[in-house]
């Protein structure tokens, strides 16, 4: 299957809502104010969020629409302005090879996807060039199982994975790992971290430690923070971005199990209010379900039309 069709399945939930609503919204065939407002109340429904659905909402009262207009000239318009809201935001992820390695620290909340998005990531870049040389380290050293799960993945994708005992120091082991992946010439580094400490201060801390410690070895290092987001949380992610941006220096997000989610305009509301890069989405549990982030396929899955 495509990755198009996958990700139009994926956000299935999220775009069946979305094209109900506007339906229903358009229920006298005409894009008067009455209906304009309620499209603008279904985009709020499916979390794109007030600020987003006022500005899209703004776009069609622009537009000009003939008397008889259809559901789909419709969303094919949303679907134009939402590409373009999140075209500025679409990155993807690649190591650079001036770095080598390229230092990239994983957080976000426990249970986002943070372990599997570190596989799914190694598992993309290995089958696009099976030269990439890849390191992980099982910074979630609270849980045996975080560490094995890694493991698997390191296994899986061919990548060294560097553990210590449970509860070992995460920044004595980022420390290491950042020291074996330059030693051995590797192109990129991926630190997993817990998602839950006792509190938020103990997380901070930790964060800030293992910045700090692998600062010691580059500078620049880590050259990206990806901050991992769980799209059926909603618009509890909008909090998740708010909370991790005062404790790390985040570069880039990542947005999982869009498959499981009818909240998956989120993405949206993000794009707008922060501006971060999304790098990657996660449509499923396999190693085959992350994909770059690309605008436009979004849109228009989200809004349930073809390619
Ligand atoms: N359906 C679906 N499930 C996903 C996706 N990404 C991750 N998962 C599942 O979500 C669960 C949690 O994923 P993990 O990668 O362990 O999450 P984590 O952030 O590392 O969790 P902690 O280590 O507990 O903080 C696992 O069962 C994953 O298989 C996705 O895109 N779609
Ligand atoms: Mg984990």
């Amino acid at each position: 299957m495509s990755w198009f069709r996958r990700l139009k399945e994926g956000l299935g939930k999220s775009s069946s809502r979305l094209v109900d609503g506007i339906a229903r919204a358009l229920g006298s065939g005409r894009l008067d104010d009455a209906t304009v407002q309620e499209i603008e109340d279904a985009l709020i429904a499916a979390d794109l969020g007030p600020a987003v659905a006022a500005k899209l909402a703004g776009g069609l009262r622009q537009k000009k629409f003939d008397k008889g207009v259809s559901g789909e000239a419709v969303r094919e318009s949303l679907a134009e302005d939402v590409a373009a809201l999140l075209q500025p935001v679409a990155r993807g992820f690649a190591p650079d090879p001036a770095k080598k390695p390229h230092i990239v620290l994983v957080v976000g909340v426990n249970g986002s996807g943070k372990t599997t998005t570190i596989g799914k990531l190694a598992h993309r870049l290995k089958a696009a060039s099976g030269g990439t040389k890849i390191l992980m380290v099982a910074g979630d050293t609270f849980r045996a199982a975080a560490v094995s799960q890694l493991k698997i993945w390191g296994e899986r994708t061919g990548s060294t994975v560097i553990a210590g005992a449970e509860g070992a120091d995460a920044a004595g082991l980022a420390f290491d790992g950042v020291t074996r992946g330059r030693s051995e010439g590797a192109d990129l580094v991926l630190i997993d971290t817990a998602g839950r400490l006792h509190n938020k201060a103990d997380l901070m801390a930790e964060l800030a430690k293992i910045v700090r410690v692998i600062g010691r070895i580059d500078a620049a290092a880590p050259h990206d923070v990806l901050l991992v987001l769980d799209a059926t949380t909603g618009q509890n992610a909008l909090a998740q971005v708010e909370t991790f941006k005062q404790m790390v220096n985040v570069t880039g997000l990542v947005l999982t199990k869009l498959d499981g989610s009818a909240r998956g305009g989120v993405l949206v509301a993000i794009a707008e209010r922060f501006k971060l890069p999304v790098v990657a989405v996660g449509v499923g549990e396999s190693a085959d379900d992350l994909q770059p982030f690309e605008a436009r396929g979004f849109a228009r899955g989200l809004l349930g039309l073809e390619t």
